[in-house]
C-alpha cells in the first residue's frame, strides 16, 4: 500500500491507487456533441468540450499507474420502461429522450449519440455503467463492483459538474467513498455553475469530498 497525496482544497486529499478508481461520467456524444440531448435542451457543447484534452491525459495517466476506469453513461432501454414519465416529459425540449435526433434516438441505449466520445474510448477491460438516472449508484451495479475491488476513493471527472457529478459525488460521499473532483476535468454548460458547482464539494471543511486540478492530481502519480 503506497499512500499519495495531492493537493487539493480544502486540504490534501491523501489516496491509495490500489483502493482509488477513476470514475468518467457520461462523456457522451448526447451531451458533448452538436446535435444531441444536451443542445435540444438549449446548451452550448462548447462549454463541455474544453474538458476532453486534460480528461484524456488524466485517464492515460490512470491506465498507466493501474488504477480501476469506470465510464458511466446515462439512458435508456429502447422501450423506455427505465425513465420515469417525469424525466420524459421535463422542460420543453426540441427532442426528448427517445425521439430521433441526427445521432440515432436521444439517450437510448445502443443509439450513436449515447454512446461514449472516440477521444474517451474505455478499454475492453474497463467497466462501463448504464446509469438510468443522475446519479451513478441509482438503479446499477456500481457498488457492488467497487467493493468486489475493494475500492474506497473515488477520482471524479465527466460532465455535468452540477447534474451528474454533483449527484454522484452525494451518492457516494453517503456510501462512504472518498472523492477528489478534478476542477477541469469535469464541465458544466453554464459558466456559474461550475465555479459555485466545485465550490460546493470542498466547502464546510470539505462537506462532500476535495477538489484539485488535474496537473496536481497527475503530479503525484508514480
Ligand atoms: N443536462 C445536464 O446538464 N446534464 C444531464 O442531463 N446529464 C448529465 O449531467 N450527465
Amino acid at each position: 500500500m503506497t499512500m499519495l497525496s495531492v493537493e487539493a482544497e480544502p486540504y490534501a486529499f491523501g489516496f491509495d491507487i490500489s483502493k482509488t478508481a477513476l470514475v468518467l461520467i457520461d462523456m457522451q456524444r448526447d451531451f458533448v456533441e452538436p446535435g444531441g440531448f444536451g443542445e435540444t435542451l438549449g446548451n452550448d457543447v462548447g462549454m463541455l468540450r474544453k474538458v476532453i484534452p486534460p480528461l484524456q491525459e488524466v485517464l492515460a495517466a490512470a491506465r498507466a499507474a493501474g488504477m480501476l476506469v469506470v465510464h458511466t453513461r446515462e439512458g435508456h432501454e429502447p422501450d423506455l420502461s427505465d425513465c420515469p414519465p417525469a424525466k420524459l416529459n421535463r422542460g420543453a425540449p426540441s427532442l426528448r429522450i427517445g425521439d430521433p435526433g441526427p445521432k440515432g434516438r436521444i439517450l437510448v441505449r445502443g443509439e450513436y449519440g449515447h454512446d461514449l466520445i472516440d477521444e474517451l474510448k474505455p478499454l475492453p477491460t474497463e467497466t462501463v455503467i448504464d446509469k438510468p438516472g443522475k446519479g451513478s449508484f441509482y438503479a446499477t451495479g456500481l457498488q457492488e463492483l467497487l467493493e468486489s475491488r475493494g475500492i474506497t476513493s473515488l477520482v471524479v471527472t465527466g460532465v455535468t459538474t452540477e447534474v451528474c457529478v454533483h449527484t454522484t459525488v452525494r451518492e457516494a460521499n453517503d456510501r462512504g467513498y472518498e472523492c477528489l473532483i478534478l476542477s477541469d476535468c469535469v464541465g458544466s454548460y453554464f459558466e456559474e455553475f461550475q465555479t459555485v458547482g466545485l465550490s460546493m464539494f470542498s466547502a464546510q471543511g470539505g462537506i462532500f469530498g476535495w477538489v484539485a486540478a488535474s496537473k496536481q492530481f497527475l503530479e503525484v502519480l508514480p
